[in-house]
């Protein structure tokens, strides 16, 4: 068993201490246009108005991180991403979890960025680890790496561990230390699998037993092409949190899956007096009034 591993973010003077004994960091996933296709409408019309309130909205429902993805085909990335950056900046304070696989765009964003970001991602491919490890090293940020390689998605739960294990190893070789890396075990939908969910699962499990890190996935992958996501991805939220699931990117908008961290949070004795659970409440009854 390896001792569990605290991630500082930072953004100025706030920072976001990711560990397995605190309070589930939800990275709100909104800013995204590849994933949503209101978002991209607006980038593609130059209209920031969306990814403000997007940005707002999350941090008022409890995300404490933002992930941040300005990939809109045909766009110039460096000048966009920069652009969705600053205009989040401008509306909250909150870390930045930059998901882009442009290391351009990557750089363009971390030289604008105040503090310690997280980069989203590094995955085990050599091309990938000897471009993004440099640039972590250099801004001195965490960085989220994906449990694939060269050869793809690891089918089992103890290849997806060996791409772990490489990443870690790699990241400490270029000097960046274990707590700053943190896990994406690789969330697959059980609609083509049903023991999609479960490898996923089991990858945690072994991860969590042999390096203590910290582990986030795309919590939601889980339900594309079921119907009631909502119901799969709250469930699925709290047996990943039990499991060791550290800081999900997901959407802190939907009520089933913020009240699942909070109700998760609390049965696993990670929020005090239930204090967040009873302002979570009070605000949603203040919300309906
Ligand atoms: N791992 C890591 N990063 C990731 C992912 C991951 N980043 C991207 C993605 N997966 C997680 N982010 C999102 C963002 C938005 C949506 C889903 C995942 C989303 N999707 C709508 C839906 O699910 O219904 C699409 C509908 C629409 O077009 O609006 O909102 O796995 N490290």
């Amino acid at each position: 068993m390896s001792e569990n591993q605290k991630t500082i973010l930072s953004f100025k003077d706030k920072s976001v201490e990711i560990h397995r004994d605190g309070p589930t960091v939800m990275i709100g996933e909104r800013i995204n246009p590849t994933g949503r296709k209101v978002v991209l409408a607006a980038l593609k019309e130059g209209d920031f108005e969306m990814v403000r309130q997007d940005a707002i909205k999350q941090v008022e429902a409890g995300a404490t991180v933002l992930d941040v993805n300005a990939g809109v085909p045909g766009a110039d990335e460096v000048a966009l991403l920069s652009q969705v950056m600053q205009e989040v900046m401008s509306v909250v304070d909150v870390p930045l979890c930059i998901d882009t696989a442009n290391p351009q765009a990557l750089e363009a964003a971390l030289k604008l960025y105040e503090g310690k970001a997280l980069i989203n991602s590094v995955n085990g491919e050599e091309k990938s680890l000897e471009t993004v490890l440099p640039i972590a090293k250099e801004y001195g940020a965490a960085i989220i790496g994906l449990c694939m390689d060269d050869d793809g998605i690891p089918a089992t739960p103890e290849l997806r561990l060996k791409v772990a294990e490489k990443l870690i190893e790699r990241a400490a070789k270029y000097g960046i230390p274990v707590e700053d890396v943190v896990i994406d075990p690789l969330a697959m939908t059980m609609g083509a699998d049903h023991t999609a969910g479960l490898t996923t699962l089991k990858t945690i499990e072994l991860i969590v037993a042999e390096f203590g890190v910290n582990i986030t996935m795309g919590a939601s992958n889980i339900s594309f092409g079921m119907p009631d996501r909502k119901y799969l991805n709250s469930t699925y939220m709290a047996v990943a949190i039990h499991t060791g699931l550290t800081c999900p990117i997901t959407n802190p908008l939907v009520t089933e899956i913020n009240t699942a961290v909070l109700a998760t949070d609390l049965s696993l004795g990670k929020d005090e007096y239930g204090m967040r659970w009873i302002k979570a409440f009070r605000k949603r009854k203040k919300a309906q009034e």
